[in-house]
């Protein structure tokens, strides 16, 4: 299968073939799963550009809905981090007089909250109905709607140019990805910042995180690309961060060419990026084989558990339990149920596969002798939280960066 790409219109050649694959934060109640939506989950890369992207594209109305059911501040260890980037623009960014931040995909206002509680102009810009009206109650400002060209000219007659554009897991799920940079472009002042963190294709591919692909995921970034896409919209790409969110992620910081210095991190991420060969159409079909290998090695394990009589349950619904459990097979009658402490995701079921969300309590009233941690990423708080499970003899089954058991 090729495509366009959605960033210089070069060619896109699938790499990646993870399958027919439900919406991941669908959620559907149990009585509604009758006429899902599949799609086939195909990620390639730009010939020209290297950007990283699905073939298939989802409507962002059906993937951001008014119950959409991530909360990004769900755990603490991301409440923790979200509110130290306010804190870091409060201090470094928001100096001058009257200043203004936008966030694109704000969620339930895990970042913006702290902005609002120091008083400064902000707008959170978040389509999704339910966890804008739960940043609302945080005193949060939101613009109920999708961002992109037209939405950011508004804005900027409205509330002026942003000293700011934020956005975290949420820009590199945006397929019109052209006309949010364009947008962002004219959004910002003359010495503004457009930050952005994004799960990181390094991490990725370095850790077979192959259930970091699902729908949302219109793409999946790395310095070559974001750099190359930044000039091609008018900004520059000045400063690079590592951080470890979702098992790797990549914070990026553009500005209008010449106003900020470049920091020597975008050389040197490039530099490892040619070394890994991360831009090479190889190295992705490679990734491709050896989530092969882990669907099996997963699938093969919980086969031989379920023959020995042993009990499996997941721990945490997050989206990517969508891909991993769609790909390898695992439904209901291999693990019994997920807990998760998301309300809103409890009472329904993983898409596609159907296995029921139950809340943390269906897991330490009757523990299994095996959790299989779908919310890899969160293995410490996890854990942590869940000690009595392990000393009272439970193990914990992680499929990241290969299936072994903890
Ligand atoms: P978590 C998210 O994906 C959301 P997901 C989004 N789709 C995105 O782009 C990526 O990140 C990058 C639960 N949990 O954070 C809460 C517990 O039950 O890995 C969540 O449902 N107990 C926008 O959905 C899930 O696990 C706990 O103690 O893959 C984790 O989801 C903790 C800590 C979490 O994101
Ligand atoms: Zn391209």
């Amino acid at each position: 299968m090729d495509n366009r790409c959605r960033i210089c219109d070069g060619m896109v050649k699938g790499a990646v073939d993870l399958g027919m694959q439900p919406r991941a934060n669908a959620f559907p109640l149990p009585g509604e799963t009758s006429d899902e939506f599949f799609f086939r989950l195909t990620v390639g890369m730009c010939d020209s550009c290297t950007m990283v992207q699905l073939l298939e594209d989802i409507p962002q109305e059906v993937r951001y809905h008014d119950g959409y059911p991530y909360h990004a501040s769900g755990s603490a260890g991301h409440r923790r981090h979200f509110e130290g980037i306010a804190e870091t623009f409060l201090e470094a960014e928001l100096t001058g007089r009257d200043p203004f931040i936008a966030e694109i995909g704000s969620n339930d206002g895990v970042m913006l909250a702290k902005i609002a509680e120091a008083g400064v102009r902000h707008l959170g810009v978040e389509p999704s109905r339910e966890v804008a009206e739960l940043s609302m109650s945080r005193g949060v400002q939101v613009l109920p709607e999708f961002f992109d060209e037209s939405t950011a000219e508004r804005i900027c007659a409205e509330h002026g140019h942003a000293d700011v554009v934020f956005g975290a897991n949420a820009i590199a799920h945006i397929s019109h990805l052209a006309s949010v940079l364009r947008g962002v472009e004219r959004l910002l002042a003359r010495d503004g910042v457009f930050v952005f963190e994004e799960p990181y294709l390094g991490s990725v591919v370095a850790q077979t995180a192959f259930d970091m692909l699902y729908d949302e995921h219109s793409f999946v970034f790395s310095v070559r690309a974001i750099q190359a896409a930044a000039e091609r919209f008018g900004l520059e790409l000045v400063r690079v961060e590592h951080v470890p969110l979702h098992g790797g992620s990549m914070r990026y910081t553009l500005a209008r060419p010449g106003q900020r210095p470049v920091s020597p991190a975008v050389h040197e991420w490039r530099g490892l990026e040619d070394a890994g060969r991360l831009a090479e159409h190889a190295t992705l079909e490679d990734f491709g084989r050896r989530a092969r290998r882990i669907g099996d090695d997963l699938a093969g394990l919980l086969g031989d558990l379920r023959a020995k009589g042993h009990r499996v349950v997941g721990y945490g619904a997050p989206a990517k339990a969508a891909t991993v459990t769609n790909y390898c097979g695992i439904g209901p009658d291999v693990v019994p149920f997920v807990c998760d402490s998301t309300p809103s995701k409890q009472g329904r079921v993983i898409a596609g596969t159907h296995i029921p969300v139950k809340s943390p309590k269906a897991f330490s009233d009757d523990y299994p002798d095996y959790a299989l941690l779908f919310a890899w990423n969160h293995a410490e708080e996890i854990m942590a939280k869940e000690r009595k499970f392990s000393e009272r003899g439970g193990r914990w089954i992680l499929y990241v960066p290969e299936v072994h058991i903890v």
